[in-house]
């Protein structure tokens, strides 16, 4: 217990209760930004944190709510908040936790919940659920407080679980009852708990990074891997001198770009088919093999054998879908350390004929793309909106760049070059659609730097009533969507030839940007790139919430973007 804290409790026979408790428990461990929506047990808890100078940021849905508590653990290694009303909040909460868990960041979703007793006898209580039973299989860890004097220890586990290991997402069940326990305000003080460094170093084994560096120093084509979890790490300056010491071509997944700046002479991201399938020793940092990378084998990988060497905390990642030649397992930070600390100067660069196809390539594919870039067709293709967009975030290499949609990911991801760590903000591990806007608002809410997003019309749709938060709280987030009046495509008919339109598509000419003018807010309407760039500037500037309705060709995008291939085939019906 702090000392302060008990000392501020002069009156003798003081108070507390439970909406204090949880307050000075998230306090106590520098805990002050919350993600949430109101309403029955948990409306006064808000007001409360408020009035202790907390910032709560309400929105219009918990699963916005969650997917910025989510996005908030990523950027700043603390568990980001979502709080939430019971069983129908707390459900649309859930989905972001899974999401957190699954994408490996650091969240808690709190719930208040009904009254235990009734639950559990099933009788109908106010929206009754048990949801820690529901949370458990979706969530590192999942924890219910029924004492007022726990809540300090419920609170200490869920920050440790969140952010301890592999990171992921927390459910802490707070039932109505125990909110409003009152208990000795001393008592109270001294039952909370200061987590002492919440995510221990893991040091890694030193014969693990004997035998990594065995396995790099015998490749001829050599490539290192960058994932989302190296971004999260914050090891930036220690990944950066490791990567231009070891002179490895390397190739960042979508949240890792900028980690080195995308324009680096090493960097391999315009010719990512080349060395996977050509190189024979692969290092990955903080990435695992999972269907983004196409399992580590097939046909993206080519036929030579290749030898894995992995750096991860979770050592259950290891073999998880090819065998890993040299496992290392520990914090990325120290183990990129050791890494460096053992290559000495003896340590010879990849062969110049390795390094130099990769190049060769990369020149290739960038000059072919350029001219593609500067097209100022309108109604705008892909290549010319983005070519305009990519201009802005070199300018702006601070903005946060957020991005969701199927061609409007794929294509952004692969034009807009970054240039600094973890300012792409994206659908992550699953793909999902709707994290745009809630993980605008956290980036704007965080970092305090400008905020791109750049959304897919249907992207935009599963969370563009947070419009209304955005304004509400005056951010300066820049919502782009490109308008193809639809999913993937705006052509599309029903093949029924009946009233009602194709699946994928949507309203004809909608403006979106009429929306953003509804709360207040700046909405501009355009159709070519240079329009485009204006617009965008002109918001990035004034840093007040606009909404740009980008009017993309609708015969431009392909189906699913550049992952078609997933989609199961019929061979009964034709298409
Ligand atoms: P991407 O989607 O960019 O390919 P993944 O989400 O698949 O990346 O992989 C991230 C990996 O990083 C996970 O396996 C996770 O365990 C690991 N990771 C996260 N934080 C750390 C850390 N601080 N140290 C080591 N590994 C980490
Ligand atoms: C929660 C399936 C993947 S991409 C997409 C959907 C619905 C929208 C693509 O259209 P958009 O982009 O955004 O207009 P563009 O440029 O191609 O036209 N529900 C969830 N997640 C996913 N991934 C889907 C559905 C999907
Ligand atoms: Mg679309």
């Amino acid at each position: 217990m702090e000392m302060e804290m008990a000392e501020e409790i002069e009156e003798v026979g003081a108070l507390t209760d439970g909406f204090h408790l949880v307050i000075d428990a998230l306090k106590l461990n520098d805990i002050k930004t919350i993600f949430n929506v109101p309403g029955i047990p948990i409306t006064d808890l808000g007001r409360y944190m408020q009035a202790a100078g907390m910032r709560v940021l309400s929105f219009r849905h918990e699963q916005n709510a969650g997917y910025a508590a989510a996005i908030a653990g990523f950027l700043t290694k603390k568990p980001g908040i979502c709080l939430t009303v019971s069983a129908p909040g707390f459900l649309n909460g859930l989905t972001a936790l899974a999401h957190a868990t699954t994408n490996c960041f650091p969240m808690i979703l709190i719930s208040g919940s009904s009254e235990r007793e009734i639950v559990d006898l099933q009788q109908g209580d106010y929206e009754e659920m048990d949801q820690l039973a529901i949370a458990k299989p979706l969530c590192k860890a999942a924890y219910r407080v029924l004492h007022a004097e726990d809540i300090g220890i419920g609170i200490a586990r869920s920050i440790r679980a969140a952010v301890s290991g592999r990171p992921g997402g927390v459910y802490l069940d707070l039932p109505a009852a125990v909110i409003g326990q009152v208990m000795d305000a001393r008592a109270g003080a001294d039952s909370l708990v200061k987590v002492v460094d919440a995510a221990p170093r893991q040091l890694p084994d030193p014969q693990s990074v004997a035998r990594a560096l065995d396995v790099l120093k015998g490749a001829e084509r050599p490539l290192i891997i960058l994932g989302k979890g190296a971004a999260y790490a914050q090891a930036d300056d220690a990944i950066r001198t490791f990567v231009e010491t070891s002179g490895i071509p390397y190739l960042p997944m979508s949240m890792a770009k900028g980690l080195l700046p995308d324009t680096h002479p090493q960097s391999a991201g315009a010719a990512r088919s080349l060395v996977l399938k050509e190189s024979d020793v692969v290092l990955l940092i903080g990435v695992r093999l999972n269907w983004l990378l196409s399992h580590g084998k097939g046909k993206a990988w080519g036929n030579a054998p290749k030898k894995f060497v992995q750096v991860d905390i979770e050592p259950t990642e290891m073999d998880s879908n090819v065998e890993i030649a040299a496992p290392v397992v520990g914090d990325i930070g120290s183990c990129v350390q050791a890494l460096l600390d053992g290559m000495g100067k003896d340590w010879a660069p990849p062969p110049s004929q390795w390094t130099a196809a990769i190049k060769d390539k990369v020149e290739t594919n960038v000059t072919r793309m350029a001219p593609r870039l500067q097209n100022n067709n309108v109604p705008m293709d892909y290549h010319g909106a983005l070519g305009a967009l990519r201009t802005i975030i070199k300018e702006r290499p601070d903005a946060i760049l957020v991005n969701e949609g199927a061609n409007t990911l794929d294509f952004a991801r692969s034009i807009i070059d970054m240039y600094q760590p973890r300012k792409r903000l994206d659908v992550g591990t699953w793909g999902v659609m709707g994290v745009g806007m809630g993980t605008a608002i956290a980036a704007a809410v965080e970092t305090g730097k400008p905020v791109l997003a750049i959304e897919g019309d249907s992207a935009f749709g599963f969370s563009g009533m947070e419009i209304e938060t955005i304004c509400r709280y005056k951010l300066p987030v820049c919502v782009v969507v490109f308008n193809n009046g639809g999913i993937y495509r705006g052509t599309d008919v029903n093949p029924a030839g009946g009233p009602d339109v194709a699946t994928t598509v949507f309203v004809k000419d909608a403006r979106y940007d009429k929306m953003m003018e509804a709360f207040g807010g700046v909405g501009v309407h355009v159709t070519s790139p240079d329009e485009l760039s204006r617009a965008v500037n002109a918001a990035m500037d004034c840093g007040e919430p606009t909404l740009v309705n980008a009017v993309i060709d609708e015969k431009a995008g392909t189906e699913s973007g550049r992952i078609g291939n997933l989609n199961p085939q019929s061979v009964v019906a034709k298409k």
